[in-house]
């Protein structure tokens, strides 16, 4: 009777034979290291890394990836795809030290997850200490990821990106560099050596921090971006954005130089810059600036980098420079400022409404 207590030799061979074939659960592709290593996880994609994705799909990883290389990447696809991380880690073999500007990691040609084609969907789980980016991608959306300590950027994106809820930490390039009109919302990007967050043309953030960061917390030099409600504190610069640019409800502190630059034509309003290694605020020409408090920063307060600024409701107090500068191209307009310090104004400029400059109603 012993034969009945044991499996039959060439179940047991089935069995050990298919147990690291990835197989569909719901549709759903399995990716893990036993397949990714021994087999192969699905039609198309040889035994060992990178596990190549060529049909398009949904995919779900159900263990920790880890290639052996610098050289290769974790996952590339070829096609659109939908990968879900399943809360797993896809980490390579890379090493880092140093923090912001001084973040230094060992580079290599993998990159965690490289997705060719658009519209691709990823989420929910981790990529790090990859050589190359710990995503690169076309466009697509990122979801709940956190992508730390590569060798290249975060997220490395030619086009739109929809980046939401997302930890970008201690990358030796950008925490993210995304496309034009990219969307980025409940984001931190901190540690990385180059920016926090860099944003293509007419993209839009809100809810980010960028902190520590080796370049500026938030870049978008393309123009016409909109920040709402972000934070950036102790980057190069801490918002570095072109022209028709807008800001609301941002906080700049302790950045090395520039608090917010912005472009001409930039509209900035409800947001503080306090004790940054330079300006606090700038803008270009034709600039609004509204409801705005410059406090404690090296040189200037406020500074225009042409004329005809309209600043209403501003202050300034404890600044190394001017309350506000704005030297040249046209009288710049004052309304209800509240401006104390050394020298209040420095340009030409014509005031209406109710005005304090060092506790005289008249600026000079
Ligand atoms: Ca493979």
């Amino acid at each position: 009777m012993s034969r009945s207590l044991s499996l039959p030799a060439s179940v047991v061979v089935l069995v050990l034979l298919g147990s690291p074939l990835a197989h569909a659960v719901d549709g759903v592709l399995e990716i893990n290291q036993t397949c990714a290593e021994q087999t192969g996880c699905f039609p198309g994609d040889a035994p060992g890394f990178p596990v190549e994705i060529t049909v398009e799909g949904a995919y779900r990883l159900t263990s920790n990836l880890a290639p052996p290389t610098l050289a290769v990447d974790g996952i590339t696809a070829s096609v659109v795809v939908k990968i879900d991380l399943n809360g797993f880690d896809v980490k390579g073999p890379g090493t880092c030290s140093g923090f912001g500007a001084t973040r230094n990691c060992t580079n290599g040609a993998g990159a965690g997850i490289r997705l060719v084609s658009g519209a691709n969907v990823v989420g929910n789980g981790a990529v790090r200490f990859f050589g190359d980016d710990c995503i690169a991608m076309a466009s697509g959306r990122l979801h709940d990821v956190l992508l730390a300590s590569c060798g290249g950027s975060g997220v490395e994106a030619t086009d739109a990106v929809a980046l939401d809820g997302a930890q970008l930490l201690f990358n030796e390039g950008d925490g993210a560099t995304l496309g034009r009109g990219s969307r980025a919302t409940d984001v931190t990007t901190q540690g990385n050596r180059g920016h926090g967050l860099s944003l293509g043309a007419s993209s839009q953030a809100r809810d980010v921090s960028a902190l520590s960061n080796g370049r500026a917390g938030i870049e978008g030099l393309a123009g016409g971006v909109q920040l709402e409600r972000v934070a950036v504190d102790g980057n190069l610069n801490g918002i570095n954005v072109g022209n028709a640019s807008q800001v609301s409800h941002a906080t700049a502190g302790f950045n090395t130089a520039i608090g917010i630059a912005m472009g001409a034509g930039a509209r900035l309003s409800d947001s503080t810059a306090t004790n940054n290694g330079s300006v606090g605020m700038q803008v270009g020409a034709r600039s609004r600036v509204r409801d705005a408090v410059s406090n404690g920063n090296t040189t200037h307060g406020f500074l225009g980098l042409g004329g005809q600024i309209f600043y209403t409701g501003v202050s300034a107090d404890l600044n190394g420079g001017s309350a506000i500068d704005s030297p040249v191209g046209g009288e710049s307009i004052l309304q209800s400022v509240a401006l104390t310090g050394g020298t209040t104004i420095s340009g030409p400029f014509t005031e209406f409404g109710l005005n304090s400059c060092n506790g005289s109603t008249t600026c000079p």
